[in-house]
């Protein structure tokens, strides 16, 4: 089993993490530079295939010292009401080239553009799909980070001013976002993994993992039925009780 150091003042959680192997990112979003992060992130040339409209692939690499995974899932469409089968097979089986127990960070490819309402919604759709546990451990990362030389501000500037569906979707991050110009390959490579190892100890180390999630989401929602069951009995009894009181 390979096994790395990494640096961290938490000594327990540094002990705990020695023990695995990998850290596993995952890549979602439209045509928004997946695959070109990917290639960033492993900084190995053109691993994947950034023509676009590729199915979902999984690479490795010694990177930045730390041996990294990544998931490059296909792209998604842009549907805002529902999520076409096909579409979520692939997302799922994305999911499931992360192993069996899931990515420990979901970069949620966006590029540094206007976000409208209706990207919101095809967001919105397919993440769900995850579960909503799946935001406690995205990130968004915001590609075309050159643009913002082009339009002369900074990226806290473009958030403030980026509208009701950027400021819908930060806030579903926690505001963890990192921002990549994949033309300028490495240079913001050490922020991002070191932001990453920050949302991996604030998950305590966990991962993304979706049937685990899946299973408490389901226990949720049969608790949920239970107790609407019970008030609703209760609230039956007491209007019962309320006409026999009438009646006497
Ligand atoms: N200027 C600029 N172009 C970028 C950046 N990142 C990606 N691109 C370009 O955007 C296009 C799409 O990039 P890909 O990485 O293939 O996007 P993708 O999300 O993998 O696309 P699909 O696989 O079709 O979903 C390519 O022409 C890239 O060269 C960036 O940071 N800056
Ligand atoms: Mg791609």
């Amino acid at each position: 089993m390979r096994k790395y150091q990494r640096c961290n003042k938490n000594n327990k959680f540094t002990e705990r993490l020695n023990n695995c192997i990998n850290d596993w990112l995952m890549l979602l979003g439209m045509r928004t530079g997946k695959s070109s992060t990917g290639n960033t992130l492993l900084g190995r040339g053109r691993v994947f295939d950034t023509r676009g409209g590729g199915a979902s692939a999984a690479a490795g690499a010694v990177t930045a010292g730390r041996h990294l995974t990544v998931v490059d899932a296909q792209g998604w469409g842009t549907s805002e009401d529902f999520v076409p089968k096909e579409e979520k097979i692939e997302l799922l089986r994305a999911l499931s080239l992360c192993g069996t127990e899931g990515p420990h960070v979901v970069l949620l490819v966006i590029p540094l553009m206007d976000f409208t309402e209706s990207e919101r919604k095809a967001v919105e759709r397919r993440m769900e799909i995850f579960t909503s546990a799946v935001w406690r451990h995205t990130m968004v990362l915001f590609t075309f980070g050159d643009l913002l030389k082009e339009k002369g501000c900074s990226v806290q500037e473009h958030i403030q001013t980026g509208g009701p569906a950027l400021k819908w979707l930060m806030e579903k991050c926690h505001y963890r976002y990192h921002v990549l110009d994949n033309k300028a390959a490495q240079q913001q490579l050490r922020e991002l993994l070191s932001k990453v190892e920050d949302m991996l100890e604030e998950n305590g180390g966990w991962h993304f993992s979706f049937h685990m999630y899946q299973r408490l989401e389901e226990e949720w929602k049969r608790r949920e039925q239970q107790l609407r069951a019970l008030l609703e009995a209760q609230t039956e009894v007491g209007i019962g009780l309320h006409i026999s009181d009438s009646l006497n």
